[in-house]
């Protein structure tokens, strides 16, 4: 791998990131890696592409399949090969890099909604990317953290990542919107006459 660097970061091309699947499938199939991995491909370009517009300093955080997205925050060969046989494919996280992972799904969202409020809390110019699967676009957690971080103007992106499967279901057959009227909940309006709890005076007991 010898590349250009874009602020100090060794720039990737997508066969070196197909290469480096290709490597850790090898490592997988002998058996040197005692723990799950979930490989990407075909989203080379994309990720590349977008990478482009992240900064060193920058937040990244993902999901169980963070391979490339490590690697693209310049995060070491190396030192993503040894993780990954150390058995922590699923869960990579490298702090100096800023990149953060977690193998729960939508359990990464409030955590990066977390760090954008501190950011912005501290007077910060950084952002924060939050790469997601369609399945996880479609969990409630999502859904809540996307609505707060754009009602508080937090400096976060969300990114889906959308292969439309969910494991080995597809995605929106399942989990998509809701399309018709009796699927949808009934709604009814009313202004609310009295406080949301107790009477409005204070009652000593
Ligand atoms: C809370 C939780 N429930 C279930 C799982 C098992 N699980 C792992 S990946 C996944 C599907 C995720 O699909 P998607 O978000 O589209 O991501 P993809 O793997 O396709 O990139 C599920 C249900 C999990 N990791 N965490
Ligand atoms: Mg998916």
């Amino acid at each position: 791998m010898t590349r250009s660097s874009r602020g100090g970061i060794t720039v990737l091309t997508k066969d070196d990131l197909i290469a480096f699947e290709d490597e850790i499938a090898v490592l997988f199939n002998a058996g040197k890696i005692k723990a799950p991995v979930h490989l990407a491909g075909g989203n080379e370009d994309q990720l590349i592409r977008i990478f482009r517009g992240i900064e060193p300093d920058e937040w990244v955080f993902s999901s169980w399949r963070s391979h490339y997205h490590c690697l693209l925050k310049g995060v070491p060969r190396e030192r993503v090969t040894q993780a990954i046989c150390d058995g922590r494919s699923i869960a990579l996280c490298f702090p100096e890099q800023r990149v953060v992972s977690s193998a729960i799904v939508g359990g990464i969202c409030p955590i990066a909604v977390g760090v954008a409020w501190a950011i912005k809390r501290a007077g910060g110019q950084q952002r924060v990317f939050i790469f997601i699967g369609d399945m996880t676009a479609e969990t409630g957690i999502y859904h809540e953290c996307a609505k707060y971080a754009a009602r508080h103007g937090l400096p976060i992106r969300f990114i889906v990542e959308n292969n439309d499967v969910s494991v080995a279901t597809d995605t929106q057959s399942v989990w998509g919107p809701l399309v018709s009227a009796d699927q949808r909940p009934f709604k009814y309006h009313y202004d609310l006459t009295r406080p949301h709890v107790g009477t409005g005076t204070w009652v000593a007991f």
